[in-house]
C-alpha cells in the first residue's frame, strides 16, 4: 500500500539514486538582431506618442446580448463566407460615436496649433500579424454595415497572415480600436497612433456575477473597455460620453441597426 511503498528503502535519503540526476543545461549565446519592417516603424510612432499628455477612461460592456446576438447569426454569415466577431459589432458602435463626439476622430498637428476633425471614420485595427503588430484600417466605416466591416476585417485578417497589406491598407487611420482580449488581460491602457487623438481596447470577455434591475444575481458575459485621449483636445467627459453611447450599444446591440 501506498504507507509501505513510502517507507521503503529506495526513498529514503541515503538511498543511493540508481541513475545519476542531471539538470540539462542549455547554452545559448547572445543574439543581437536589426530592428527593421513593422517594428521600425512601431519604434517611431510610439516614441512620438510618448510626448502625448493622454488619459486613460475604462468601464466594464456587457455583452451577454451581443454573445446570443453573434450566435444567432454566425452560421447565416459562414454561409455567406464571413466570419463574424465582437469586433465588428464594436468597430460599428465606435463608428456611431465618433459621429456624435467628432473630436475623437481628429487629427492634430506635431505642435498641437491645429485641429482637423477628419470626415471619414477610417478605423485603425491593431493586428497580430505574421510579422509583428500591424494597425490595418477599415475605411470610412460610417457608410459600411456590421457585414461589411465583417468582410472588410475578415480579408484584412488573411492579408496579415500572408504578409500582403497594400500601403492604403496600412494607412489613412483616424481613430484606432486594439482587441487584446484574444489574447487575454482584462485591462489595459492602449497607446495613442499619433496623430490620431483616441484608441479604444478591449480586454477578455469573462462571465462574472452581477446583480439585474430587481437586485438579483445573474451571470454576465463582461468586456472591460478602455479608452485613451489626448488631452490637449479631447477632454475626459467627451471620452466618457462616447465610452457611454458605445456601452449602450453593445449591451443593446438591436440600436446597432437603428442608426439613430
Ligand atoms: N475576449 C474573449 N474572446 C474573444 C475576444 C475577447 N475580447 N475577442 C474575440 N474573441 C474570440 C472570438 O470571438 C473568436 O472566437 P471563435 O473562434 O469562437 O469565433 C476568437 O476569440 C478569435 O477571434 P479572432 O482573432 O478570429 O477575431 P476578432 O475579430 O475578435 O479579432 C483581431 C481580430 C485582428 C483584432 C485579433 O485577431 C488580433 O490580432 N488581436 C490582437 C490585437 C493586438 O495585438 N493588440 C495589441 C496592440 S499593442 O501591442
Amino acid at each position: 500500500d501506498v504507507l509501505n511503498f513510502l517507507k521503503s528503502p529506495e526513498l529514503k535519503a541515503d538511498a543511493a539514486p540508481s541513475v545519476p540526476v542531471h539538470t540539462p543545461k542549455t547554452v545559448q549565446a547572445d543574439r543581437t538582431v536589426p530592428v527593421k519592417g513593422f517594428q521600425k516603424a512601431m519604434v517611431k510612432t510610439m516614441t512620438e506618442s510618448l510626448k502625448i499628455p493622454d488619459f486613460v477612461y475604462s468601464d466594464e460592456v456587457a455583452v451577454t446580448k451581443l454573445a446570443q446576438l453573434r450566435q444567432a447569426v454566425k452560421e447565416e454569415c459562414l454561409k455567406s463566407g464571413v466570419k463574424i466577431s465582437y469586433m465588428p459589432f464594436f468597430i460599428k458602435a465606435a463608428s456611431n460615436g465618433l459621429l456624435k463626439y467628432p473630436v475623437l476622430n481628429a487629427s492634430v498637428d506635431s505642435n498641437c496649433e491645429n485641429i482637423t476633425y477628419k470626415s471619414s471614420h477610417n478605423i485603425g485595427i491593431a493586428m497580430d500579424t505574421k510579422v509583428g503588430l500591424a494597425v490595418p484600417v477599415i475605411k470610412n466605416v460610417q457608410d459600411l454595415s456590421v457585414i461589411e466591416i465583417a468582410k472588410e476585417l475578415n480579408r484584412l485578417m488573411i492579408s496579415g497572415k500572408e504578409g500582403t497589406f497594400s500601403a492604403s491598407d496600412l494607412t489613412g487611420g483616424t481613430f484606432a480600436i486594439s482587441n487584446i482580449g484574444v489574447i487575454g488581460g482584462t485591462y489595459t491602457k492602449p497607446v495613442i497612433l499619433p496623430p490620431q487623438v483616441a484608441i479604444i481596447a478591449l480586454g477578455t470577455s469573462r462571465v462574472l456575477p452581477r446583480f439585474d434591475a430587481d437586485m438579483k444575481v445573474i451571470p454576465e458575459e463582461i468586456i472591460c473597455v478602455s479608452g485613451a485621449a489626448d488631452h490637449r483636445v479631447v477632454d475626459g467627459v467627451s471620452m466618457a460620453s462616447f465610452i457611454n453611447l458605445l456601452k449602450k450599444q453593445i449591451e443593446n446591440p438591436y440600436l446597432l441597426f437603428l442608426n439613430l
